[in-house]
């Protein structure tokens, strides 16, 4: 099932080098699928609502209203309906909660996710989540309207089950009707599922470049994107995010917009902490450095 209207389908590719991509998607800002991504891993699959429950169901996430258990969101999410969804998202941190995660997700990069100067050890987490967002969505659930905080490039990494991914053009932000304030800037009130268009006429003209990820695949979201998603079932997927050369300028005047709107001097010194990254990286990168 797929949410209705004409859309666009997002691209999906199965065999394409890191070359290619970043020449035919990461330097254009075109949202991909790379359907045989996770195939880096040993065990791609292996990430059942069952592994999760059996490793980690005590293990906490957040969500506004309280903190939930895997095993909750397990059950939750399993009977969620449109009528009756499940809270969501709640963000499970993979790095700090679920680390034994980790060692089952190498090479981390899945080969394409590179370079990435959000692992340059002076960030220490600042600036741009470093940690992997898990979420458990059932059928009903669908995120809000947003482009990613700091322009980052987002990897939505489907682990279990599937969920549509809705990415809009870029010259539709308009239509988006950003909140203002910092970093609601990247927020919609618009509900995907149920717009109001007597209040958000203009979303009406709105054109979705969509499709269905599956287990296993892994969806390329450009930095500063505007996107959502809808579950019709119960599914598992994570984030990493991504920053270097081709998204450096719009992270660097996020970092200062955001911060600065709270506190001018706070998004000074972040402006220039933000440089001294950018050049260390950009440097290391012409001596080799991986990131
Ligand atoms: O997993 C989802 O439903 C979307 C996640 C997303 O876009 C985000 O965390 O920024
Ligand atoms: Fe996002």
């Amino acid at each position: 099932m797929q949410t209705k209207g004409k859309f666009t389908a997002i691209d999906r590719v199965y065999d394409i080098s890191h070359k290619d991509f970043v020449k035919k998607y990461q330097n254009t800002g075109i949202p991909v699928i790379l359907a045989n991504a996770t195939k880096a891993w040993q065990s791609n699959l292996m990430f059942t609502p069952e592994y999760f429950r059996e490793n980690f169901g005590e293990r906490t996430g957040a969500h506004p209203s309280r903190r939930y258990t895997i095993a909750e969101m397990l059950d939750l999410t399993a009977k969620s309906t449109s009528e009756n969804p499940a809270p969501y998202p709640v963000k499970f941190m993979i790095k700090s909660t679920l680390p034994e995660m980790v060692e089952h997700m190498q090479p981390i990069d899945l080969n394409f996710i590179y370079p990435n100067w959000l692992k340059s050890k002076l960030l220490k987490n600042k600036l741009g989540n470093t940690d992997m967002d898990l979420h458990i969505g059932g059928a009903g659930n669908s995120y809000e309207i947003h482009k990613d905080t700091y322009d980052v490039h987002a990897w939505l990494i489907q682990l279990y089950g599937e969920k549509e991914v809705i990415c809009f053009p870029w010259d539709e932000e308009p239509l988006m009707y950003p909140r203002s304030g910092g970093l609601l800037e990247s927020r919609s009130p618009i509900n995907f599922t149920k717009p109001d268009y007597e209040k958000y006429p203009k979303f009406k003209e709105a054109t979705p470049i969509k499709g269905i990820l599956k287990a296993g695949e892994v969806l390329y979201i450009p930095g500063g994107l505007w996107h959502t998603t809808v579950a019709y079932g119960q599914n598992i997927s994570t984030i990493i995010n991504q920053v270097n050369e081709s998204n450096y300028n719009q992270w660097r005047r996020d970092v200062y917009v955001y911060k600065a709107y709270h506190n001018k001097i706070k998004g000074v010194i972040d402006y220039v902490a933000a440089n001294v990254i950018g050049n260390v990286c950009r440097i290391g990168q012409l001596f080799g450095a991986r990131y």
